[in-house]
């Protein structure tokens, strides 16, 4: 007898670039936020960086567009189960910053947070090399307000929760701190291609 499994939803052999339990949500981009969305004007962002570096820093919309540009075009996933394919991002990565900063050695990961308070975890190592952002625009244009503009944080090849919208700062910690999900039972790290979806996954 043949037992035919699997068969829910678009096989993935048509989309390998779409990891297991996730669907492609085309042209929609839902917005997923906790908070309501902040009246935050570029000239009232600020972004700082502090904990474990040797020069806390504070930058404001000019400073941050001095640093060299950096864009990024690819896919992102979030945890509720949708991957949107080829979005494109442009800002500074994140590594213009932190080099900046100068992290001390004994710093592993940070804390991500908002102008709102939403907080996310990283260890460090998932936002440098080339691995995280922070952007304001999409498609060439101002990001929008409830997409996180005027600037947010984007690691990509974690799930999406960690992209922190309205983001406000760093702070580089010598252990793991949870963040908002984190706190609330999802995974410490988050990455899609392992499902990382919750606490213990
Ligand atoms: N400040 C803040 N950032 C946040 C969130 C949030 O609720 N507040 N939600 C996270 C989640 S779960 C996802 S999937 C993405 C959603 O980004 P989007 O609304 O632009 O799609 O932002 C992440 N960053
Ligand atoms: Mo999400």
């Amino acid at each position: 007898m043949n037992i035919t499994r699997g068969f829910t939803g678009r096989p993935r052999v048509d989309n390998p670039g779409l990891p297991p339990g996730q669907y492609d949500a085309r042209d929609d981009w839902p917005v997923l936020s906790a908070e309501v969305t902040p009246d935050l004007a570029p000239a009232d962002w600020t972004f700082r960086i502090d904990g474990l570096v040797a020069r806390p820093r504070t930058w404001d919309w000019d400073g941050a567009h001095e640093l060299p540009a950096s864009a990024y075009e690819g896919d992102i996933h979030c945890v509720t189960g949708w991957s949107k394919f080829g979005v494109r991002f442009g800002g500074v990565s994140l590594d213009a910053f932190l080099d900046a900063v100068q992290p001390h050695d004994s710093a592993t990961h940070v804390v991500a947070y908002a102008h709102t308070g939403y907080t996310a975890n990283l260890p460090l190592a998932d936002v440098t090399g080339g691995r995280a952002w922070v952007v304001w625009d999409h498609d060439g244009r101002p990001l929008p307000a409830e997409h996180g503009g005027p600037a947010r944080l984007v690691v990509p090849h974690l799930y999406f929760w960690k992209s922190v919208k309205w983001l406000a700062g760093l702070r580089l910690l010598d252990h793991d701190e949870p963040g908002f999900w984190e706190g609330n039972g999802y995974h410490p790290r988050g990455n899609p291609w392992e499902e990382q979806r919750y606490f213990g996954d």
